[in-house]
């Protein structure tokens, strides 16, 4: 019965920037905070749970929430750092599992149906997520478990601030029934405008119509709300291994003619590259190095290994020795770029089963 059922994790922190705030400056835990900018048009990105209880929320005005509460304490935002926390969050789920989908820096969706992790089942480590992140990270995460995406991300909604909620196959029907429109995750403003015009509010209103009335409805949508309304989403969690290449490049802002000055932004974007391919924890075979002259000419050449690359000096050598027959000496050089594709795509058949509860 297990196995025609995924098992999704959503994993969603709770107030992430004024949390990472608080934990960072004492003087701010237990006080109502606000990130965000105080000026003009200022808007609170997020707000501490001390100062939700007056009514503050994401996208206030910072004026309003200022008259709400005057002592509201204004944090300039950090992104950098939020950023640098959410990899640290991402190197916990990679323990876990390949299959993971970022929704924004706090947000993912983690696919946990097979995992070679001692935990037997999803919820238990959901557990053991939340209990890493804070015990690592000082952060305290929600998380929501279910069968498909859709309900794991209702899920980590329920039970929030530092929830755990687990939606079974069997209850997924029943849940979505009563669920409003408004939580529909997928379904933007537009459509829920038009659902309600049709006198759909909760899932259950959607039961009354036909797949066929709902398509006239609300077009390639109306497929969608059929099978949701009946606890079916099939949308996978997209990994990154699923992005089909990794690269950095760059234009300069001068183009360039010295080859002194070609192989030191060459290793430049090198290094970045490799960077950013090494932290997407993935393998790939084939390198496109990119260049484009005065004339916006573009060029792209490739090279594909028979194995894995993972010799950085080796990869280097072959790419500095590609640039050189593909760059005509002496041409300003405009644009540099480099990139990896050609990923294992393997991720399912790995570990065993885990049971959702
Ligand atoms: N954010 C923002 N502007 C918004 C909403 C959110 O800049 N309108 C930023 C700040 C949040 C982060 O994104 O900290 C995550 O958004 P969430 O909606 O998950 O909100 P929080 O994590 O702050 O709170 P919650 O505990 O409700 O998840
Ligand atoms: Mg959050």
């Amino acid at each position: 019965m297990s196995k025609e059922f995924r098992k999704i994790i959503h994993i969603d922190m709770d107030a992430f920037y004024a949390s990472i705030e608080q934990r960072d400056n004492p003087e701010l835990r237990g006080v109502p905070i606000a990130v965000g900018g105080t000026g003009g048009r200022g808007v609170v990105a997020t707000a501490s749970y001390e100062a939700r209880k007056y009514g503050i929320h994401s996208a206030m005005p910072a004026h309003l929430a200022l008259r709400i509460y005057p002592r509201l304490v204004f944090v300039q935002p950090n992104f950098e750092k939020y950023q640098q926390v959410s990899a640290k969050i991402h190197e916990i789920f990679r323990r876990y599992t390949p299959i993971i989908e970022p929704l924004s820096l706090d947000e993912a969706f983690l696919d946990v149906t097979y995992s070679d992790f001692h935990l037997p089942s999803a919820t238990l480590l959901a557990k053991q997520i939340k209990k890493d992140i804070q015990e690592e990270l000082n952060l305290i995460a929600s998380a929501g478990i279910s069968y498909n995406k859709f309900l794991a991300k209702i899920a980590s909604d329920q039970d929030k601030p530092d929830g755990l909620f687990v939606i079974l196959p069997e209850q997924g029907p029943e849940f979505i029934k009563e669920l409003p429109i408004e939580k529909f995750f997928g379904v933007g403003k537009v459509t829920a405008e038009r659902m309600k015009d049709n006198d759909i509010f909760k899932g259950a209103d959607l039961l009354r119509f036909s797949k066929i009335e709902l398509y006239q409805l609300f077009g390639k949508m109306g497929g969608f709300l059929y099978n949701i309304a009946r606890g079916i989403d099939y949308r996978e969690v997209k990994s990154e291994r699923k992005r089909k290449s990794v690269g950095v490049e760059s234009t300069f802002p001068n183009d360039i003619v010295d080859e002194i000055v070609i192989i030191e932004r060459f290793t430049q974007i090198f290094e970045a590259w490799w960077k950013r391919y090494q932290s997407h924890q993935k393998s790939g075979k084939s390198v496109t190095l990119k260049v484009r002259n005065q004339d916006f000419e573009t060029l792209t050449r490739s090279f594909t290994d028979e194995n894995y690359i993972t010799d950085k000096l080796k990869v280097r050598a072959q790419l500095e020795e590609l640039l050189f027959e593909t760059i005509e000496l002496g041409a300003p050089l405009r644009l540099l770029g480099i990139s990896i594709s050609g990923f294992e795509t393997n991720e399912e058949g790995i570990g065993r089963q885990l049971t959702l509860w």
